[in-house]
């Protein structure tokens, strides 16, 4: 069984004042929540041209996110084709863009980004108009254009498809190998840039971890142990690539704020 906090900030809006008293099935409540279809694939997680992400993690992911949204999941790594916690935010359209609500959610092996029960889309009780910001502990972070939010309607978020698909002038998407667009790998120390300071901070994990299997955010491929592999992850980047030139706030790039 799962527990979501998911609302935690919107807790008195979301709170039911009515309770329905008939158990008559006919009767349709209204809807109450907008939903979100967002698709998704991790750079580090993709082999070749696979089209789906490994699940190399299955058995070491913790049962709490790791991004402090506050979400608790027991089941996660029993639930089938979990490949990771994922962050999704919601994004002010007009200026000054900000980070409006966030939300911790799992990402399953074909890409869909759903809900702690492992299947259901994510849901937000207040419409209107958001860019959608998809965030990974060793990812660089990706936005999307503007998009609606509808009571009662489902609005689709694909990442995977074009590299148009996360706005920003300098490819925030990485063209894998197998055809489609993930988020790009090998950001560790969460400064908004892939360089070789990452690569020395993997290097510098080797001997901290001692190769023991666990969840570590510097094991960039994501095979549960650091070792050599994951300090090059950076050359297959460009390593000039700097959230600055996305537009960003300074620091807001970063999975943990
Ligand atoms: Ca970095
Ligand atoms: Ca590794």
């Amino acid at each position: 069984m799962c527990y979501s906090f998911f609302f935690c900030n919107l807790l008195i809006s979301c709170t039911k004042n009515v309770k329905k008293e008939s158990t008559d099935e006919s009767i349709v409540e209204p809807p109450t929540h907008a939903f979100l279809d967002i698709n998704v694939y991790l750079q580090a997680a993709i082999s070749g041209t696979n089209t789906e992400m490994s699940t190399g993690l299955t058995g070491v992911i913790p049962t709490n996110d790791p991004y402090g949204v506050g979400v608790t999941c027991p089941d996660i790594n029993t639930i089938p084709d979990v490949v990771d916690w994922i962050k999704v935010e919601l994004w002010r359209a007009e200026i000054p863009k900000e980070k409006l609500y966030s939300f911790s959610a799992l990402l399953l092996k074909n890409g869909k980004i759903v809900d702690i029960d492992g299947k259901s889309f994510l849901k937000h009780a207040q419409e209107g108009n958001y860019h959608i910001v998809v965030k990974h502990r060793n990812h660089m972070a990706i936005m999307s254009a503007e998009v609606s939010l509808k009571i009662g309607s489902t609005t689709s978020v694909d990442f995977t498809q074009n590299a148009t698909a996360a706005i920003g002038g300098n490819s925030p998407l990485y063209h894998l190998t197998n055809g489609f667009y993930g988020m790009h790998y090998g950001e560790f120390n969460h400064d908004c840039d892939i360089s070789n300071t990452d690569g020395q901070e993997a290097w510098d994990a080797i001997t901290s971890h001692g190769f023991t299997p666990g969840y570590f955010n510097d094991d960039f491929n994501m095979d549960k142990v650091v070792n050599v592999n994951d300090t090059y992850v950076y050359s297959s980047n460009d390593p000039d690539y700097k959230a600055s030139l996305y537009g960003w706030p300074a620091g807001s790039c970063t999975p943990y704020k």
